[in-house]
Formats: C-alpha cells, structure tokens, sequence
C-alpha cells in the first residue's frame, strides 16, 4: 500500500502527563513502516464532556505511514497500555493516562466496527482542531468539503468560549 499521511490526535489528564507525550510521539515515529511528520504544540485545554476531572494536555501528530487504518488503530491501542492505560476501569470521557485517536487518515472515509474516520466528534473539539490547524489548516476534512482552517471557524463561532493555553513544544 501506498503511504498515506495520518493524522493522530493526543490526549492525557493522568499522571505525568508531559511525559505521556513524549513518549506517544517517540512510539508513533517507531512505528513499521511509519515515519513521523509532524506535532502541534502541545496546550492544555479543559476538560470536555460531563465529569469534573483534571485539565488535559493535548496535541497531534502528523505520520506517513503504510500500515492499513485498523492495523494502525491496534497500536494506537498497544501504545497507550504502555502508559497503563485499562478501558475496562474507565469512564467514556473520564479521565486517562493516554488517548490516541485517528482523526484522518489521507483521504479515506472509513466506517467500519470499532473505527470511523474522520473522527466522529472531529468538528466539535477545539482541542483536536486547534493543533490540527497549526499543522495542516488547508486539509480538506475528508467527507465534508471543508478544511480545517473553515471548521476550527465555525467551531469558534458557535463556541461559548473553550479556553486553550499554549504550554510550549512537547
Ligand atoms: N474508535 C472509532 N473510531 C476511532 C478513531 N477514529 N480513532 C473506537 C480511535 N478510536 C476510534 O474510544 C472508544 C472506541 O472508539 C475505541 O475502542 C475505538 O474502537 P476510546 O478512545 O476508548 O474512548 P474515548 O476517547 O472516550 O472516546 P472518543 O470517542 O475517542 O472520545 P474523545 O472525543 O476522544 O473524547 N477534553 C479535553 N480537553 N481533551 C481531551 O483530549 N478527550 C475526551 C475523550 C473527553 N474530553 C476531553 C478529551
Ligand atoms: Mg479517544
């Protein structure tokens, strides 16, 4: 398979978060047949969704990579239990020590169980569309006919004013 440029988004509010990172972006460059492109700086943002839980530093990597999207997917998964990371025990959107998510993945549409790509909740987090933005602004967000740049604008302008702090490169 050709390569494709994938987009990573990353999440951590537990533990050593900083580190939690570093070491994402070190595994996503040592990934087979992978190499890594890009990362955003890294900001901390508030937390999104209903429980009361620590603040989140979050950024994303751009890779090019030849692995096939659910492969890529299952070490997404690997790395994150490398920072003990245990589904079983957590709550949707409590907190964790590591979370990886495929935003984009060139210019697939993928729907399949257990993977939909773009991101399902892509156009709605400023913590993923702010970091995306300073990568890639011009990409076209496959499946919508909208870049970045025009979906991180509409968010800000339907946005009640999420807070984002730049806190410097990872
Ligand atoms: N899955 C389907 N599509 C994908 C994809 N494109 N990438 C499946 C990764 N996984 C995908 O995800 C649940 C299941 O989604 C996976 O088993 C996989 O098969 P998860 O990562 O276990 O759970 P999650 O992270 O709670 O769900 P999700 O849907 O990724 O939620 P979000 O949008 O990541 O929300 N606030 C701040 N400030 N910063 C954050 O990073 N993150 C969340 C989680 C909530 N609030 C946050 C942050
Ligand atoms: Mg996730």
């Amino acid at each position: 398979m050709d390569r494709v440029t994938a987009y990573i988004g990353i999440g951590t509010n537990l533990g050593d978060r900083r580190s939690h990172v570093n070491h994402a972006v070190e595994q996503l460059d040592a990934l087979p047949d992978s190499c890594l492109a890009a990362v955003a700086a890294v900001i901390e943002t508030e937390p999104v969704g209903p429980i009361t839980q620590r603040a989140y530093l979050n950024t994303i990597a751009a890779i090019e990579t030849g692995l096939s999207p659910a492969v890529l997917l299952g070490c997404l998964h690997a790395i994150e239990r490398q920072r003990g990371r245990d589904r079983r025990r957590e709550q949707r959107w409590g907190p964790r020590t590591l979370d990886l998510d495929i935003l984009i993945f060139g210019d697939r549409v993928v729907q399949e169980p257990g993977l939909t790509i773009p991101h399902r909740r892509l156009a709605e987090r400023a913590f993923v569309l702010v970091p995306l933005a300073e990568v890639a602004p011009e990409l076209l967000v496959p499946g919508t006919g909208h870049t970045v740049r025009s979906m991180l604008e509409a968010l800000m302008d339907r946005s009640t004013g999420m807070d984002t702090n730049a806190e410097g490169s990872a």
